[in-house]
């Protein structure tokens, strides 16, 4: 039996490859992690470059801060945690792809007002292939998500396609332009939703969100994670010192040491480009914008 979705919310992830469940959360969990933020943003007046707990916009000042995401939230942030470890999340995700689940990793993109970064078309799949893609990323809405402030779009059904090539001469570029592989701008799907609301979207799903040109933020936490019988093939992007340290990742159930394998095609993310770790820096190996070829298709 589900725990919280409708066995019609699992076929539809199942088919689709992404849900959005509005206003899952009470609303004093998104003031909390607002109040956190904002002690963040304080927090990077004091900075003229990106270090391990915050990654800056280009133009980033002490008078007017700029941060682009809040990294690893959940080790410095305790909102951050609980809900991480709360049935809010890991009840929809138990329901998805089983009880046993293994954190890969936590983000929160700000996507600010007036030129909050893109992030270009990609598959998380790309940057960490497993042995298996019972693989979810949840994304958890801190500010109503509409098509004017960038919101996460997705390809529904693209789980089931290719991984695609997402090497820029044969560096990793970690995205690639969804026409150059046949997809068509017109069958992308925004995943709107008032704060509050999660979205769930499936590692293989081909995703992104156009750079935030309202005068709303748009900052959304991801809490990305999988099976814990999904191992990371080597070369992933997937932090490793050994298992026991893989073993402290485990958000509930049990652990185990037998990969379940899935035939699926990949490649391997490397060589990696000679930038910071950052999906925004990776991406710039791209060299064009993805959103800009869907105006220019309009
Ligand atoms: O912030 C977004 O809209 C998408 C983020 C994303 O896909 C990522 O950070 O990997």
């Amino acid at each position: 039996m589900p725990e919280v979705l409708s066995n019609s919310q699992i076929s539809d992830y199942q088919e689709s490859g992404y849900l959005v469940l509005e206003n899952h959360l009470p609303d004093s969990i998104i003031e909390s992690i607002r109040t956190e933020i904002s002690h963040f943003e304080a927090e990077s007046r004091s900075l003229t470059e990106s270090n391990d707990r915050l990654e800056l916009e280009d133009g980033h000042t002490a008078e007017q801060p700029r941060v682009r995401r809040i990294r690893l939230p959940h080790t410095i942030s305790n909102v951050v945690n609980e809900l991480m470890h709360s049935d809010h999340i890991l009840a929809p995700a138990r329901d998805l792809i089983g009880p046993n689940l293994r954190l890969h990793t936590t983000k929160l993109n700000m996507k600010s007002a007036e030129n909050g970064s893109a992030v270009e078309w990609h598959q998380d799949y790309a940057f960490y292939p497993h042995t298996n893609d019972d693989i979810l990323a949840i994304g958890v809405i801190i500010d109503d998500m509409a098509s004017e402030n960038g919101p996460l779009m997705v390809y529904p059904g693209s789980h089931k396609g290719p991984v695609y090539d997402h090497h820029v001469d044969d560096v990793f570029a970690g995205a690639f332009i969804p026409q150059d592989v046949g997809l068509n701008p017109k069958d992308a799907v925004e995943l709107n939703g008032p704060a509050g609301s999660i979205s769930i979207h499936h590692g293989r799903m081909v995703h992104g969100s156009a750079e935030n040109t309202s005068s709303r933020s748009r900052r959304i936490l991801f809490i990305e994670m999988m099976a814990a019988d999904a191992f990371p093939i080597v070369g992933s992007l997937t932090k490793w010192n050994g298992i026991e340290d893989y073993n402290t990742r485990m958000l509930c159930g049990e652990p185990t040491i037998t990969p379940r394998l899935k035939d699926i095609p990949i490649r391997i993310p490397q060589p990696q480009p000679n930038v910071p770790i950052s999906i925004y820096e990776i991406q710039k190996g791209l060299k064009k914008s993805g959103f800009d070829a869907i105006a220019l298709s309009d």
